[in-house]
Formats: structure tokens, sequence, C-alpha cells
């Protein structure tokens, strides 16, 4: 029977071993010669799409690519009324990204479901593993479109958005061979559903700072997402008096130390200014116009909307003190999303059954999970990421032994779970 890794020699290492050769090989394939990015329906995103369904095929499911470009997998149960558990995450990346940021969940579940296959086990619910195309929202400012549409909130309204390029969401998906118009038909009922999970890296330093390799997500942070442009004057840099200046770039800093002091304020909250650019800007030439975003999220959807109406609030100040104006446009709102607690006991217990203290953690990164909100039971575990932590980075980095864990422990929950 092939195995996954045979292509790298590494059958008959652990899971852990295994599942980052996986990743290195699935890295393989960028966007950028440079750096890792895989975003939405490159050339590099349809590679890793191709090797996935690959992969869920010698795992043992059948698998195909769906009309968002999710890869879904299918390990069906002895019985034929059963229910389905999701088990997910996302195989597209943020720019200059690192190698675990989603594949790992991916990379987890493939190796679970082989060794079910490998050992003829069949569970009393049918196991879908779903590679969702998109979670980062890099290419065309809108995350969780795989996700989304599988859970069936997936906003047509986006169809006519724009990339950076000018290149439209629908027409991308047309030229990729997708019919965006079959995307609604994605929608898994909820009568269908017996629950989502997702094992996921932490991306953050508490595993690492408590000596952990894994931790059960109590909730997932809700963020909201803004698109700014200032616009100001521009003007010679040395003849215009400083009294005079309508600075668009001086305005998006004020900005962005607006959103980092408001963010100070509240543990748990976070504000980022993720994007800042002067567009054909000059050394010597007051900037007249600055593109920039800003996020804040917290594990509280009351806190976060209170500091963005501070921030909205400071917006007006700057505009009038600075004679610019500033539009800044939702582009994003997810609710703050609390994880199932029978499926937070599901994963503490095989935790603990591993010989591990169950550590209760919320998340302060989103994920595809949270599109599974209200509309089955829902759960993560995360997975120690070492650099302290650091992700969103080629220096995004774990062990062979911690992603070990993870798959055991996926697999015990899976073996064990009450569909
Ligand atoms: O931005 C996030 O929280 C996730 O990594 N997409
Ligand atoms: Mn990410
Ligand atoms: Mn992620």
């Amino acid at each position: 029977m092939p195995r996954l890794g045979d292509e790298s020699g590494t059958t008959g290492a652990s899971f852990g071993a295994r599942a980052l050769v996986l990743a290195d090989v699935l890295a393989e394939s960028s966007d950028s010669p440079e750096y890792l990015a895989c975003t939405y329906m490159t050339l590099a995103h349809r590679a890793v799409a191709a090797r996935l369904r690959e992969w869920m095929r010698i795992a043992g499911m059948t698998a195909s690519i769906d009309a968002v470009g999710n890869v879904v997998g299918r390990y069906p149960s002895e019985r034929p009324d059963a229910k389905t558990v999701i088990v997910g995450s996302h195989y597209d990346t943020v720019l200059n990204a690192g190698k675990y940021d989603g594949r790992l969940g991916i990379l987890s579940a493939l190796l679970a479901i082989e060794e079910l296959h490998r050992t003829g086990r069949k569970l009393p619910f049918n196991i879908e593993l779903i590679a969702f195309s998109e979670e980062e929202g890099v290419r065309f400012s809108s995350p969780y479109l795989g996700s989304s549409a599988v859970a069936g909130k997936f906003d047509m309204s986006l169809l006519p958005r724009r990339d950076a390029g000018g290149y439209g969401l629908a027409d991308t998906l047309a030229a990729a061979g997708f019919d965006p118009h079959a995307i609604p038909a994605l929608a898994r009922k909820r009568e269908d559903l017996a629950g989502y999970l997702e094992l996921h890296i932490e991306q953050g330093p508490i595993l690492l700072g408590e000596g952990l390799p894994v931790g059960v997500v109590t909730s997932i942070a809700g963020a909201v997402r803004y698109s700014v442009v200032v616009t100001g004057t521009a003007g010679h840099a040395g003849t215009v008096p400083m009294q005079m200046r309508h600075d668009a770039a001086a305005a998006a800093a004020e900005l962005t130390l607006l959103v980092e002091t408001r963010a100070r304020q509240a543990p748990g909250l976070v504000g980022t200014v993720g994007r800042l650019t002067v567009p054909n800007g000059a050394i010597n030439v007051i900037p007249g116009r600055c593109e920039m975003s800003f996020e804040l999220r917290a594990g509280e959807d009351a806190m976060r909307d209170a500091a963005l109406a501070d921030v909205l609030a400071g917006i007006k100040a700057i505009q009038q003190r600075r004679g610019v104006t500033i539009d800044a446009k939702e582009v994003l709102r997810s609710p703050a999303v609390p994880c199932t607690p029978r499926i937070q006991k599901l994963f503490g217990d095989a935790v603990a059954r591993a010989g591990i203290t169950p550590r209760l953690l919320p998340s302060g990164a989103g994920h595809d999970a949270v599109m599974f909100d209200k509309l089955t039971d829902l759960g993560m575990l995360f997975v120690r990421c070492g650099n302290g932590g650091i992700s969103h980075s080629p220096l995004e980095t774990i062990t062979a032994a911690d992603a070990d864990i993870g798959v055991r422990i996926l697999l015990d929950v899976l073996v064990n779970y009450q569909s």
C-alpha cells in the first residue's frame, strides 16, 4: 500500500517527522522565489491543491477540489446514515510565511486518517478532511473564503472584489476553471454535521513558555479590520512651511499611534497597522496620499468595539486638526467564537491520556473554525511553536516530537469521538 511520504523516504518515521517533511514538500510551491507565499488561486496555490488531493487519495480517501478551491477528502463510515465530522485547516499562506500555519492541521489530519485506513478502522461517522483554500484574506482582503463556503456563509457580493493587480475574484475563479455560481451549493447542512475539529500551531509564546507541547483552545478572538485612505495635499518638501502642510503620511502616523495606544489600554485587546504605504512617494515630496490598514481584536466583542469607537472618533479629530480626509472602510468583522465545551473536554481528555497537563488557552489568531460557529460543535488543539512563538514569518518553527503528539491526540479524539 503506498504511504504518505514514500517519495521522500520517510514512511517509517514518526507521524511528526513525516508531517514536517510533507510541509517542506508543500513549501516548494510558492508565488515568490524569495519567500513562501501561497495566495489564492495562483499557480503555486493550485499546485498545492493538486498535491493535497493526491495525498488524500493515498491516505485512503476519495478526494476532489470544490468550486472555491477547497480540497475535500472523504473517509466514509461503515454506517450509511452516518453524520460527518469535518477536520480542517487552510493551505493558503500570508506573504513571507512559515510552513506550518494552517498546513500542520491538514497534514496532521491526513496522517491520522491514513493510520485509520492502514489499520482498516472505520468510525461511526464519516470524516471530511477539508484543506480550505483561503483563510488569510491576503489577495482579496476577505478571509475565510474556503470555510465560509462550506459553512454556508460565503458572501457572493465579494465576487466583484478586485486584488491589488485589478483582477476580480469571479474572473480569477473562472480563469482557474471554477464556477463561482456553484459556491452556494457547497454549504453543509447542520443536520449532516457532527462537529468540526482543527489542529493548528499556537502562533504565540504561551505553550513554549510553560513547556507544554499542546494546548486546548477555549475561544477564538474576534477581529474588525479597516482599509484606510488618507488624502492630504502633496507639495514641495523644501518650500511649504510646516504650519501650511496637510501631510497624509504624518496623519497616518498619528492614526498608527492612536491604534497602538488605545490597544494598550486593555489586557487581551490588540491593535495592528499591518499595511502603510505612500503610493509613488518621493523623498522630496510631502505625501498627498497614504494607504493603510488597521485591525483590532479581543476575546470579547464589546471590548473590541469600544476600542473601535475610540479609534473612529480619533480619526475625526485628526481629519479636522490636520485638514486631511481619512476614508476608513470596514472590510471584515468576525465575532469572537467560543469553542464548544464538549469538544474542549474531548481534546482535554485526550491530552491527559497522552500524559500531558491539559492547558486551556484562548486564540488571539483567527481560524477557519470560526465559520462553524452556530452550525456545529467546534474545537481546536494548539501545537507549540518554537522561536518565541513567532508566526506569519519564515522563522515559524515546530518540532517533530510536538507534531507527533498533535497527530496522536487528534487520532485519539477521532477514535473516541461521540458523534
Ligand atoms: O490573521 C489571523 O488571525 C489568521 O492568521 N488568519
Ligand atoms: Mn495565519
Ligand atoms: Mn492559520
